[in-house]
């Protein structure tokens, strides 16, 4: 239940960890109530460590939002998995995120990374659960591998959420905030324009498309009377692919920017005109060099760093 208010303040880091698609980055966006991290029906949405900043009465909670655990296979995961480690790094709190609604699908994989920290475990998509009953051994089960707490939350609907935030704000360190209070992200606009095109294609698309594709803003221009002019070019890993994206007559690249232009705008509380294109990096999931310079490069204070 929700506590009363704290007597001092707390601040702290919160790392949110879990398997690939129980919804990581939808409960970061609930708990902000902003749609800041990129989501989508298919694993391995995420890629980058997000920092999403809550301020609350007595507490500032900085929460991390990270990839799904899994095993590399290529070197684009691992990149991921090393965004992982350094939000654990930090972390003053973990935040394990399970999908109630398979509950067979256990994260043993966290356990290990997890063990001497202070974790608060998160069943979400209790909205599935119709008997929330069979949830209680899994309860126990994560009670007894030694989570400080266990909630049942909906990240889709809300559900359980504000007990979740009262209890972080209890469980973080005392301390002073360490943004301003108004801050709510950590990263330039210009990475969210192109998170928003790769959740546009991550929606839009079926099987490999996706996790073939890596998003580059080529220019954010801000132009006095006029809408800010957004260049931003969608690589692919083949020809084929690149044909698949544009579509018949440019049509499901159409709808890629106007899914995508709507996602920014309603970030930034103002029109933008985007402009897509596409090109073709061969094989670059693997290609070390190009994923350094285009997915985590400069302007992302990241994992190559
Ligand atoms: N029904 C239901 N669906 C949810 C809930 N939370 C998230 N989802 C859905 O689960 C899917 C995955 O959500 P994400 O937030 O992208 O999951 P994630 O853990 O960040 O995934 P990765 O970044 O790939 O590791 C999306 O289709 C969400 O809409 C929930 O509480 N209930
Ligand atoms: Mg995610």
């Amino acid at each position: 239940m929700t506590t009363g208010p704290l007597d001092h303040f707390h601040s702290g880091y919160i790392a949110i960890v879990g398997l690939p698609n129980v919804g990581k980055s939808t409960l970061l966006n609930r708990l902000l109530g902003t749609h800041l991290a990129a989501v989508a029906p298919r694993p391995q949405t995420t890629r980058h460590r997000i920092l999403g900043i809550l301020n609350g009465p007595g507490f500032q909670a900085v929460f991390h939002d990270t990839p799904g655990l899994l095993k590399p296979r290529y070197a684009l995961q691992e990149q991921m998995e090393r965004e992982i480690d350094i939000a654990l790094k930090d972390a003053d709190l973990v935040m394990l995120v399970l999908d109630a609604s398979r509950p067979e699908e256990e994260a043993a994989q966290a356990a290990a990374r997890l063990s001497g920290r202070k974790v608060l475990a998160v069943l979400n998509k209790v909205d599935l659960v119709r008997d929330k009953g069979t949830l209680l051994a899994e309860v126990e089960r994560l009670s007894r591998e030694g989570a400080a707490e266990v909630f049942m939350v909906s990240a889709l609907k809300g559900g359980g959420v504000d007990e979740l935030k009262a209890a972080v704000a209890k469980h973080l360190p005392e301390g002073q905030p360490f943004y301003p209070p108004d801050a709510v992200a950590d990263r330039p606009e210009k990475f969210f324009a192109a998170e928003f095109v790769r959740e546009a294609v991550f929606n839009l698309y079926g099987e490999e498309i996706p996790y073939s594709t890596a998003v580059v803003v080529d220019e954010f221009k801000e132009r006095p009377g006029r809408k800010d002019y957004i260049l931003v070019t969608i690589y692919v890993e083949r020809d084929s692919q690149k044909a698949i994206l544009i579509g018949r007559g440019g049509k499901a690249l159409k709808r890629v920017g106007s899914r995508a232009r709507r996602a920014i705008e309603a970030f930034l509380g103002r029109p933008v005109y985007l402009e897509t294109r596409v090109k073709v990096a061969e094989a670059w999931r693997s290609d070390l060099r190009f994923i350094k310079e285009n997915v985590y490069g400069s302007d992302r204070p990241s994992g190559a760093a």
